[in-house]
């Protein structure tokens, strides 16, 4: 017997199963918790937030399928298996991801909740309003979804520039590498995207320091952050101060410190922030069903696996 396990924790798992289970119906898919049977016969794992310890009790798994982008949970599983650990890398999931940083880019560029404000006491009144090419967007993070942005943005006639580890070249867009290019990316940047995985090294990186050193936004007074990355990158409290403090004009935010966000988050009523539930980047469970089966193929024919997560480099 050789066995899938599916376990999804935070989400329904039936859209999961029903796609694995119609693509692959001759596989024996075990869906946890509940319907699994002998633990050695799991052979590989698919999974999204499995409880720490959880994929340590299958002794024959040979390899496991991370639901999203990000692994750093299950890298913080100290139990975590030695077997190869993949993520998902996928034109759907890059592009839900990338739609969501230009809905948010687009809507601080033009002050769309100002509008909004706006409509709701019946005041028309025109604002000034400068072009794409007279701001400053800045990504940290030049990876499949932060590379695919900057490109959009780059099109769109932002002036954007990218911030990694290691040197990345995008035709159109000015790129920051390393430690010691940080200040000067931040110094630029008027709109910044986080689109960075969370690593012992990125860990609260987003903190009050870091943004007071943005350039304010001319027409808005202060900058503008966007986090889809993780919540780990993040100070709360330190957005809050910059928020207040006039330092961010305004946030988007995707991820947060403790999700769900809970229901007392002063992020929940700040006027000046947008909270989305972790749903920037959505992955159709058709998709991962189609890259999951696709992958254990590679894996039947002794062919390695594609899209695995460093563990040393921790993304
Ligand atoms: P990639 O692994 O393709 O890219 C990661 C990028 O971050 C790379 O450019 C990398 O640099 C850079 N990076 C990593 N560590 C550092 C560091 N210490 N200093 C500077 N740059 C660093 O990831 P993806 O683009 O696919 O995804 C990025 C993250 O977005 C995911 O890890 C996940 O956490 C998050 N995400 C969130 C979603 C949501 O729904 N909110 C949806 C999808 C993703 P280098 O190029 O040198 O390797
Ligand atoms: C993530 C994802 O990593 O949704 O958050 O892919």
């Amino acid at each position: 017997m050789s066995a899938i396990l599916l376990a999804v924790a935070g989400m329904d798992p039936k859209p999961w199963e029903t796609s694995l289970r119609s693509r692959a119906p001759e596989r024996d898919l075990w869906l946890w918790p509940g319907q699994v049977g002998d633990a050695s016969d799991v052979i590989y794992a698919c999974v999204w937030l499995p409880p720490h310890g959880l994929l340590a009790t299958f002794p024959n798994l040979k390899a496991i399928f991370n639901l999203g982008a990000g692994a750093d949970h299950l890298l913080a599983d100290p139990t975590l298996p030695q077997v190869p650990l993949a993520r998902v890398v996928h034109p759907d999931l890059t592009m839900r991801t990338v739609e969501y940083i230009v809905l948010h880019v687009l809507m601080h560029h033009r002050r769309q909740r100002h509008y909004d404000a706006q409509q709701r006491d019946r005041v028309w009144r025109v604002g000034g309003q400068p072009a794409a090419n007279e701001v400053a967007v800045g990504i940290m993070g030049l990876g499949t979804i932060g590379g695919a942005a900057a490109r959009s943005l780059a099109q769109i006639g932002f002036q954007v520039a990218g911030w990694s580890r290691t040197p990345r070249l995008i035709a159109g867009v000015q790129t920051f590498h390393g430690a010691s290019a940080l200040d000067p990316f931040l110094a630029r940047t008027e709109i910044l995207v986080c689109l960075l995985p969370a690593t012992p090294q990125t860990k609260r990186l987003v903190d009050l320091a870091l943004l007071r050193k943005l350039k304010r936004n001319g027409s808005a007074g202060g900058a503008y952050l966007i986090n889809a990355g993780r919540g780990a990158l993040q100070v709360d409290a330190d957005i809050l101060a910059a928020l207040e403090e006039g330092t961010l004009a305004g946030a988007t935010l995707d991820v947060f410190e403790e999700e769900p966000l809970p229901a007392t988050s002063p992020f929940w009523t700040n006027p000046k922030v947008t909270v989305t539930p972790h749903n920037a980047g959505d992955i159709s469970p058709q998709v991962f069903a189609a890259c999951v089966l696709e992958q254990i193929e590679r894996c039947e024919r002794g062919l390695p696996l594609d899209n695995l997560i460093d563990r040393m480099r921790g993304y």
